[in-house]
């Protein structure tokens, strides 16, 4: 037995200790908080012992990493984890597998690659990817880019985030939905709309910890915010909240409208800001709500200018964009919200038009809290309380969260602009305690030179990719995520930040695109696909579909830790490093203005490499050898901050995290080194309340709601035969999506069986009793989870955790580790039609199911057993559970 050393407070990286433990800084990516760890190795054995938070940095281990980082060690030792690389030898599905050098395997992949690039040309490669897992992101595009592809990636960010961050930077040119407000103790509102902040990260977590502190009933009563929950599960925060809005589920987009109804018809907006710093007084064609731009009212006037009313003049005024300022700089302008205007046009037209703030207030309006409230299930006078408390009790911060329409397909856009609407037009945009609108870095000044460390954008070489192979991507018609919108958008962030826009997450192909390309060649083959960091299987819709897919293709690599359902059917799995085996270098996704700083704390165990190295290793074979001019993931992250003065890599791993400047609000109101006012990232440079993005996009920019993709409303006929609202998701803080689940990590003990969600009330009516097996079915399947039965939970919506396969299970076909025994996307929808038009998104939530006992409720119902049963070896509940044969395949 070691004796417990206290570490000291100045600890350097590398400080070896008096149980010869050498203690590194690294960086935790086993979640997206990139906490900063101390982690011992014992030299004795090159083995990790302990792995403590970093306090400098008030890091306190979650449930994943459990005490001491125990559950994080047996993940990283665990004898399951893949180590060398794999190929496959027997028929896909078999689950036969011969270990090779991993070179070999590198040069065999490429070779391969190369064939298919040969016969079907550079776009017939797919990467695919999950949430954000490692600062590696950058090596992929560069890669691909390299490699002739025009970005063929799937990854979740279409229903996570990436596709909110977008639409967000078309609004006010930086992604101010985020978890949790930057300066939560200015805070006075809190909205968690569809956020488990508690469970997602996990209560130890800074977010959770921060919040809770924020809602401390020991501050002082003046100091204390309101909470406003909008869940249909009561979560922990909802016992918390002041307004718990419990509406049923893909329904948020009506509240976010009658939110903004409410708010403009009772006057509650912040005029100030919306008269000087929002594009809602800029003037819209009435009949076609068409924001007019300069050239339309003036020959000769730039398309990128728009017009104003001056009330002092009577008269259209011409808004400069370029320089954030009228064109005509000594105009004396009066600004005007509201009104209807006869204006005439370049050609001598004379056309109606109204502020877009009036067009916003004309489609609100359809949207009262009288119409909403039966539409979302939630009583008039609770929808009009919590919308005058978050547009009065300022400031006030609404939170990103899943549930906010994160993953409500047709309605994802609508929702995510009407949020969006609503800070801009109650002013709370980049003010303490309100949403934070962030910078890469300090921004550059005449001499152009940067100081900050370089960012992801600078290192993917997106200008390669010529305007053909743009094309190209599979899903470029969903605009917004593909190549138009991210030019669009990327010509606003060049412009004020001086680098290119990132393309990480937030240029992406369209997954179903790719199926489609798959199964049918159209509009070309798709034969291989890189899968690192994602397991498809469990987070793409649609699984039998997937399933198929990954079969069909002829290259299927996958990196991973462990033989995942989507490794198992790949014809090489690569062993990858976790994070306490690599260093880390990065702003994580190029979405914060700090950077991320950690060492390579252990020796990585038998083969695995960072999946950086496959990257550079592919590149290098296949003729990229002068684009990957580091020799080790090291050497790239130091070069990284090589031209940030005072900035040494021992430094930056024991600091963690690194801010180039110090936070500063109400930015837009600055003055650059040119003397023009900053504004935002966006085509007018103010904060666009109608995001002309959109409207060059051939969007309407105004949210409207649709209903959610099954329902009552909108499939009347499903809703007789599928009575109960389903949604999934719904994370819980030991489980990671569809990690964590292999037996031996001492993560699966607390919840160890897919739970489903149902009220106390629907499980009586239909004989469903607590902890039991029940099957949840939609048109696309069925699966089985355990009931969890309360009154948590709506009555009449049930919550189908997401990610579930049994890693226990054997990996060949029919058993696939279970992949299709309790996994939600058995049950969810990836059909056109339910496409969010501008980015892709598809539905999660708003489902329509049934649910009903595995085991007959007449088998086991007291009046059809007979005490006589008992003697019986061979009574009824026996056979049932035989029959029950708990790991049933035959449905497949
Ligand atoms: N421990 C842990 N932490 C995680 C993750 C994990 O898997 N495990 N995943 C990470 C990732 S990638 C993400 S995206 C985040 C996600 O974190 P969250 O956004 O918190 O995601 P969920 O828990 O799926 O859903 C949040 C809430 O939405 C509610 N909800 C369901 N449907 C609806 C609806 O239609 N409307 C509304 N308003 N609410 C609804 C659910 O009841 C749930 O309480 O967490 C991250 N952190
Ligand atoms: N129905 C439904 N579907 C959902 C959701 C939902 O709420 N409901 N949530 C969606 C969301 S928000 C997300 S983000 C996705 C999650 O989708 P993913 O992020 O793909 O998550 P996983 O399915 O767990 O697959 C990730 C895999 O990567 C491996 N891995 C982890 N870190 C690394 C690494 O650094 N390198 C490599 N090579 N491998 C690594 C893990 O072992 C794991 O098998 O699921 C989405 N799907
Ligand atoms: S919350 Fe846990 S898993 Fe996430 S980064 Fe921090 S320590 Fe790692
Ligand atoms: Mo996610």
């Amino acid at each position: 037995m070691t004796k417990e050393v206290e570490l000291p407070y100045d600890m350097p990286n590398g400080y070896i200790d008096e149980n010869n433990v050498r203690w590194r800084y690294a960086t935790c990516h086993f979640c997206h908080l990139n906490c900063s760890l101390c982690v011992g190795v014992d030299l004795a054995t090159d083995k990790i012992v302990e792995i403590r938070g970093n306090h400098r940095n008030g890091v306190v281990l979650c449930d994943r990493m459990g005490e001491k980082g125990i559950n994080a060690i047996k993940m990283h030792y665990h004898p399951k984890r893949i180590n060398h690389a794999l190929k496959r030898v027997g028929k896909k599905g078999e689950d036969k597998w011969e270990e090779i050098p991993y070179e070999q395997a590198l040069d065999e992949i490429a070779a391969k690659l190369g064939e298919l690039r040969d016969e079907y040309g550079p776009e017939t490669m797919v990467v695919s990817e999950g949430t954000y897992r490692s600062d590696h992101l950058w090596a992929r595009s560069r890669f691909s880019n390299l490699f002739g592809n025009p970005g063929n990636l799937i990854d979740p960010g279409q229903v996570c985030w990436c596709w909110n961050y977008t639409v967000n930077m078309a609004m006010v040119g930086w992604p101010v939905e985020g978890p949790y407000p930057v300066s939560p103790q200015h805070t006075k509102t809190f909205v968690t709309w569809g956020k488990r902040s508690s469970e997602s990260y996990g209560p130890q977590g800074p977010l959770w910890r921060g919040m809770s502190k924020a809602l401390s009933p020991y501050r002082p009563a003046a100091d204390q915010p309101r909470l406003i929950q909008i869940d249909p599960v009561c979560t922990t925060q909802s016992l918390q909240a002041d307004t718990w809005v419990n509406l049923y589920p893909g329904t948020d987009a009506a509240l976010a409208l009658s939110w903004i109804d409410t708010i403009i018809k009772e006057e509650l907006y912040d005029e100030d800001f919306l008269l000087n710093w929002t594009n809602g007084i800029f003037l819209v064609r009435k009949s076609d709500n068409y924001m007019l731009h300069e050239d339309e009212l003036f020959k000769g006037g730039s398309h990128e200018n728009f017009v104003a009313w001056n009330a002092k003049t009577g008269k259209p005024e011409v808004w400069n964009s370029d320089v954030c300022y009228w064109k005509d700089a000594d105009a004396d302008v009066e600004r005007v919200l509201r009104g209807t205007f006869e204006v005439t046009m370049a050609d001598g037209s004379v056309v109606e038009c109204y502020t877009a703030f009036d067009a916003i207030a004309e489609r609100t309006s359809h949207y009262p809290a009288e119409k909403v409230a039966p539409m979302i299930g939630v009583r008039v006078e609770k929808i009009l309380d919590s919308a005058r408390t978050y547009a009065t009790n300022g400031p006030a911060y609404i939170s990103w969260g899943l549930g906010g329409g994160d993953q409500a397909g047709d309605n994802a856009t609508n929702c995510c602009v009407a949020k969006t609407i609503l800070r801009i037009i109650t002013g709370n945009i980049d003010n303490p305690g309100g949403e934070y609108v962030g910078e890469p870095g300090p921004l550059p000044d005449e001499s152009g030179i940067k100081t900050f460390p370089v960012r992801d954008c600078e290192l993917e070489l997106a200008h390669l990719v010529t305007p053909e192979r743009r094309e190209k991507l599979l899903g470029n018609n969903y605009r917004i995520m593909g190549w138009p919108g991210f030019e669009a958008i990327g010509k606003c962030y060049e412009k004020m930040y001086g680098i290119p826009r990132p393309q990480v997450h937030q240029l992406l192909g369209n997954t179903q695109a790719c199926w489609k390309a798959i199964e049918e060649g159209d509009p070309y083959p798709v034969t291989a696909m890189i899968a690192w960091g994602s397991n498809p299987l469990a987070w793409a819709p649609n699984t039998k579909r997937v399933y198929e897919c990954l079969k069909k293709l002829k290259l299927l690599v996958v990196m991973e830790y462990w033989k995942t359902p989507t490794a198992a059917l790949a014809d090489y799995i690569l062993p990858a490093c976790d994070p306490l085996e690599r260093p880390f270098s990065g702003p994580g996704e190029d979405a914060n203005d700090f950077s991320l700083y950690g060492d390579r704390a252990s020796t990585p165990v038998g083969d695995r490499h960072e999946d950086w190295y496959v990257f550079k290793g592919l590149g290098c074979r296949l003729g990229q050898e002068e684009y990957w001019p580091w020799e080790t993931y090291e050497d790239a992250c130091k070069f990284r901050i090589e031209r940030t003065p005072g900035l040494d890599w021992d430094t930056a791993c024991q600091t963690g995290t690194y801010f180039p400047g110090p936070t500063h609000f109400y930015k837009y109101a600055e003055k650059l080194w040119n003397g023009q006012t900053r504004g935002f990232a966006t085509p007018s440079r103010l904060a666009e309340v109608f995001p002309t993005v959109m409207q060059d996009l051939g969007y309407d920019p105004i949210p409207d709601y649709v209903h959610p993709y099954e329902s009552p409303e909108r499939t009347p006929e499903l809703a007789q035969k599928y009575d109960l609202r389903l949604t999934t998701g719904g994370r819980n803080s030991t489980l990671y999506h569809s990690e964590n689940r292999v037996p031996g990590q001492g993560t699966r003990s607390v919840q160890p069986w897919p739970p489903l969600h149902i009220h106390i009330e629907d499980a009586r009516a239909r004989g469903i009793r607590q902890g039991e097996w029940v099957w949840v079915e939609t048109t696309r399947g069925r699966i089985r989870m355990k009931a969890q039965v309360d009154q948590g939970i709506k009555p009449g919506v049930v919550l189908a955790q997401a990610s579930w396969w049994f890693p226990e299970l054997p990996a060949e076909e029919p058993w696939s580790q279970g992949v299709f025994e309790s996994n939600a996307n058995v049950l969810t929808p990836d059909t056109e039609d339910g496409l969010d038009p501008m980015t892709g998104n598809w539905w999660t939530r708003g489902l329509l199911c049934r649910v009903y006992p595995c085991i007959d409720a007449e088998d086991r119902s007291d009046t059809y057993a007979r005490a006589g049963d008992f003697e019986n070896p061979d009574n009824q509940f026996v056979r049932a559970y035989d029959e029950l044969g708990f790991w049933d395949v035959k449905k497949m």
